[in-house]
């Protein structure tokens, strides 16, 4: 046994350190290396062999297949260096298929959508303005949208005509609303699932009063929906933005004082605002605010329809029916609240005349903001 063995492991010396030496490329060289050093390599399992021997043998034998052991693994290390450097250099010295005279080819940098923009440069005012960001989801219970709000049975706003009501066929799928939520709340209403497109951002109001206590100062940007017909001005999804602010003996003055702040810094220092009255039941008393048209300065114009005044929101003071559903004591506590068209503001900013240009996705329009 003994003299096979170290007949076996001369003849794998020989072969394999000349076949290593030769080897042409590393793909060659990594089968040789797997062929005679890996887990069933003839080196390797001659080594195993070995436990077979006596002792004596087993100490004469076991150095010198370690030593060829070594060896290999140097020559291969050494024949990998030596192919990877011969690869490069032949790569080096084919010619090259790259013109550096030829114009670089050109790519499109994309950026943020112009509603985008404005939300976020509006946002940032009212983050200055001492408002922190809030959510609500955009799949609203009728309680929430309405109810809450002190909206009545019968108010047209419910009217299937605003208003985008869900299917029972949606109810298993709207599990992120409270069971409670998914009851019509209201008699008049067709037993739907009690679910619909929320059609403002107020329902925000409602849940953020409900989890927090008195003072807070909230603003809650996103997306509302309509069953409305769309024209150059009014789209059936678009966004709005809250805001709404509670403490103690809060007036007209503050919310006036709020807006004035903020549309100077989203138009310009010179800008006026006017107050309209309103009606909404979630305020009293409620005003929808207008600003002096940009394009002709109040002079009167095509885009505000010769009146001067272009209107951008609805506002006024929380209505203490709206306090006292969410457990606030409207003797103690009072508050105003707002609710811009993001839209709006964005086509009075960038000068654009028709709402429907910003759903289009005509990248030669958006590429201009
Ligand atoms: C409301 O939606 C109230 N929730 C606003 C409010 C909040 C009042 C808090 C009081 C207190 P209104 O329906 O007027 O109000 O809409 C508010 C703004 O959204 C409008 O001034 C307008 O800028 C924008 N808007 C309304 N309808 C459309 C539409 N179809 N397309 C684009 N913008 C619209």
């Amino acid at each position: 046994m003994p003299a096979s063995w170290e007949k076996n492991l001369r003849s794998i010396q020989a072969f394999y350190t000349k076949a290593l030496r030769e080897a042409k490329d590393p793909k060659n060289l990594e089968t040789l290396r797997v062929e005679v050093l890996g887990r069933k390599g003839k080196l390797t399992l001659l080594l195993k062999d070995l436990k077979n021997c006596s002792l004596e043998e087993r100490k004469r034998l076991g150095p010198l297949a370690n030593q060829l052991k070594d060896q290999l693994e140097s020559l291969i290390q050494e024949k990998r260096e030596n192919l990877t450097a011969a690869d490069l250099k032949a790569k080096l010295e084919t010619p090259s298929l790259f013109d550096p005279s030829l114009p670089g080819a050109s790519f499109r940098q994309g950026h943020s959508h112009p509603l985008t923009q404005t939300m976020n440069q509006m946002t940032e005012i009212l983050a200055q303005q001492g408002f922190s960001w809030a959510e609500g989801p955009l799949i609203e219970s009728d309680y929430y949208n309405f109810e809450a709000l002190n909206f009545l049975p019968d108010h047209p706003a419910r009217d299937m005509q605003d208003t985008f009501y869900i299917s029972s066929k949606f109810e298993v799928r709207s599990s992120k609303l409270k069971e409670e939520d998914q009851q019509p709340r209201t008699s008049h209403l067709e037993p739907r699932t009690g679910l619909l497109l929320r059609t403002h951002t107020s329902p925000v109001q409602i849940r953020k009063m409900e989890s927090s206590r008195p003072p807070l100062r909230i603003m809650a940007p996103g997306r509302v929906f309509r069953h409305e017909a769309v024209d150059a001005s009014h789209s059936a999804v678009f966004h709005q933005i809250e805001g709404l602010y509670v403490d103690r003996q809060v007036s007209m003055a503050d919310l006036k004082g709020t807006l004035q702040i903020f549309m100077q810094s989203l138009f310009g220092s010179s800008t006026e605002i006017r107050f309209r009255p309103s009606y909404f039941p979630f305020t009293e008393p409620s005003a929808e605010v207008d600003v002096q048209c940009l394009f002709c300065q109040g002079g009167g114009c095509t885009v505000c329809k010769k009146s001067g005044w272009l209107e951008m929101l609805g506002a006024g003071l929380v209505h203490p029916n709206v306090l006292k559903q969410v457990g606030y004591d409207p003797e103690t506590w009072s508050g105003f609240a707002f609710g811009i068209g993001v839209e709006r503001v964005t086509m009075l900013l960038l000068g654009i005349q028709d709402i429907r240009m910003f759903y289009e996705n005509d990248v030669r329009f958006l590429e201009q903001f």
